[in-house]
């Protein structure tokens, strides 16, 4: 990196299309001193209002956010949107239909668009999503959607930490309330029927609503369902009604939760504590030693964790005895 990340950040800020995707390569690189560079780039986020569009593959998706890609360009907002398919390390992770719907839309003011093929990427799927937002936001977008390529737990994971999680589905599908996977339901503050120029549309939307009805929603509003036709444009001018809703909320609150931050500093020390034991263990053949005596069946997995812990970690009791003191 020849320029300083301050330089990097100033140039992004103000415009800089170059600059913000240099500093978007370089941290999902990891490059030396990425640390740095989002130290630098922190305080300039958390304005941005980040909204999450998940559901199964097929679902509509993509059609749908470059539908409301294009609305909101015509409001005047800026956009970051993020494309994540955490399993294709060769596509870029888009396929040929959602690259020509992007490149139509990339061509619009404002609009920066972003692929990740992140699975076993360096920092991991869900920091590598939440740092590039987190670039996004501070370059000064105002709006950044975030796709997933389907509902897996990786994908809950990447977009638990936006604001707002539109859950797309579509009639047909297998899709019923029945097969939503645990885990999907509860992170949805908006349940989109897509493909309502379809049958079932309209069945599925009561089955969702009457689902909801049935669910107690105590610290959040009870998600509304909204049905859409990403295709024939229907139902789009409802859609924007909620979403344009979020996006004016989000403006008025700046500041992150504390469970947010909390979280965020949580995985920050996990995954280093992980990389530094797996990168310590590795290097001084302890690992392999254990694994020998195993096979050799002298030894168990047990055991081996039983015996490797105590090179990096004291007893807990020690740590909660000074962590107790005034
Ligand atoms: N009939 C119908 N097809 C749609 C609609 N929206 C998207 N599709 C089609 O469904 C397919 C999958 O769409 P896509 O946006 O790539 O889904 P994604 O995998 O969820 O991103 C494409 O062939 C779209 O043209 C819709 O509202 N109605
Ligand atoms: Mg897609």
């Amino acid at each position: 990196m020849e320029r300083s990340w301050e330089d990097l950040i100033q140039a992004m800020r103000q415009g800089s299309v170059r600059a913000l995707s240099q500093m978007i390569t370089a941290v999902e690189n990891r490059e030396t001193g990425w640390h740095e560079g989002m130290k630098a780039v922190y305080p300039f986020s958390g304005s941005a209002c980040v909204i999450g569009i998940t559901g199964s593959p097929g679902a509509g998706k993509s059609t749908l956010t470059s539908v409301i890609a294009r609305r909101m360009a015509e409001q005047g907002l800026s956009l970051g949107i993020i494309a994540v398919d955490p399993s294709s390390p060769f596509s870029g992770g888009a396929l040929l239909g959602d690259r020509l719907r992007m490149q139509e839309i990339s061509t619009l003011p404002g609009i920066f668009i972003r692929s990740m093929a992140t699975r076993g990427s360096l920092g991991g799927l869900c920091q590598a999503a939440r740092d590039v937002t987190r670039i996004l936001d501070a370059s000064g977008k105002d709006v950044i959607l975030i796709e997933t390529v389907g509902v897996g737990q990786d994908e809950i994971d990447v977009v638990r930490a936006s604001d707002f999680v539109m859950l797309v589905l579509f009639p047909g599908s297998g899709d019923g309330i029945q097969v939503i996977k645990a885990g999907t339901m509860e992170i949805a503050d908006l349940f989109v029927v897509n493909k309502a120029d379809r049958d079932g549309a309209d069945e599925m939307a009561s089955e969702i609503a009457a689902m909801l009805s049935l669910c107690a929603f105590e610290d959040r509003p009870v998600p509304q369902v909204v049905r859409t036709s990403a295709l024939n444009r229907i139902g789009i001018d409802e859609l924007m009604s909620v979403l344009t809703g979020i996006v004016r909320e989000r403006k008025k609150r700046r500041l992150p939760g504390s469970d947010e931050v909390r979280e965020e500093i949580l995985e920050l020390v996990e995954r280093e504590i992980s990389r530094l034991v797996r990168q310590d263990l590795a290097k001084n053949g302890r690992l392999q030693q254990s694994v020998d005596l195993i096979l050799a069946k002298k030894s168990d997995p047990y055991t081996a964790a039983a015996r490797l812990l105590p090179l990096f970690v004291r007893s807990s009791g020690a740590c909660s005895g000074q962590e107790g003191r005034p």
